[in-house]
């Protein structure tokens, strides 16, 4: 893929992100990079070496971003906001896939803040402006016994992208905040406004569990009820996106009236 200049004033500092910053953990250790293959990747390692709670990587550019099931996500130089949190909760195994749900309702929050714009949310990791993808979320947990060790959350943003900056492949389903919001976007300031938000959500979700945080969800969910398309491992199946269980799975009424739990898979809306 082409590469794109953009003037050194305009590169994400961890100093810059900290001069908008008003969290109590998230954010206050950054690692920042100009490329990596992975933030997941550099995340992963930090935090097997004990890096703490709310530590942060970030890059302008990853070589190798990961989606799920093994895809790629496209991470254009000085575009996007391409970055991991580590996180420490004190809960059960369980818990760790719902963090994609937090994920999701804490950036749909912070475009609507900074921006007013609103994001719609499609199951599981998915967040978008006017049905096209904005973020791609991949939520990656380790364990120790039937407690979470870590979770790495990665968020992927497309921030100042305009269409040509994506690959030819992608312009029918990916978007960027500046192709809708036409003042420029100061990512330092989006990424502190992220930070708050992720931060209030993690420690609601020690205090609370994640019963709020899925209701939240549900609320700004684009398809609940409406029919949709669910392809997951190598079957299709069509039905009403009938509900998000409070597990994170996709309950689908099928149109005989069944209803099928799908823990793993992507909603195609009809
Ligand atoms: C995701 O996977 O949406 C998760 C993306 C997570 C990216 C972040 S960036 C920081 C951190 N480090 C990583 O290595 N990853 C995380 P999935 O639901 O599997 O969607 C992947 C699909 O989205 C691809 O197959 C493409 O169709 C599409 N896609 C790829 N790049 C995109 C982009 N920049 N914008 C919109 N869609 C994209």
């Amino acid at each position: 893929m082409k590469s794109y200049n953009i003037p050194v004033a305009d590169l994400i500092t961890a100093d810059k992100v900290q001069a908008q910053l008003h969290t109590k953990i998230i954010g206050h250790k950054i690692h920042a990079f100009r490329s990596v293959r992975s933030t997941n990747d550099v995340a992963r390692k930090l935090a097997s070496e004990g890096a703490p709670d709310g530590t942060v990587v970030i890059a302008e550019k990853q070589t190798a971003g990961r989606g799920r099931l093994g895809r790629r996500w496209e991470s254009e130089f000085g575009k996007g906001l391409w970055f991991s949190v580590i996180l420490r909760p004190d809960l059960s195994s369980a818990n760790a896939g719902l963090f994609t749900f937090l994920a999701g309702i804490s950036v749909a929050d912070a475009l609507f803040n900074r921006y007013k714009i609103k994001a719609g949310l499609k199951w599981p990791n998915d967040i978008l402006i006017q049905r096209k993808k904005v973020c791609g979320i991949l939520s990656e947990a380790e364990f120790d016994g039937n407690k979470i060790n870590f979770i790495v959350l990665g968020i992927g943003i497309n921030v100042k992208h305009s269409l040509q900056h994506f690959p030819t492949m992608l312009h029918e389903q990916a978007i960027s905040i500046s192709m809708i919001h036409k003042q420029p976007v100061n990512r330092a300031k989006l990424l502190a406004e992220i930070f708050s938000r992720l931060e209030s959500n993690y420690f609601r979700s020690q205090n609370e569990g994640f019963k709020g945080i899925l209701a939240d969800w549900r609320l700004k969910c684009q398809h609940l009820g409406k029919s949709v398309k669910v392809v997951h491992s190598s079957t299709e199946i069509e039905g009403i996106f009938d509900a998000l269980a409070d597990d994170g799975s996709a309950i689908i009424k099928l149109y005989d009236g069944r209803r099928k739990r799908i823990i793993a898979g992507d909603i195609i809306h009809l």
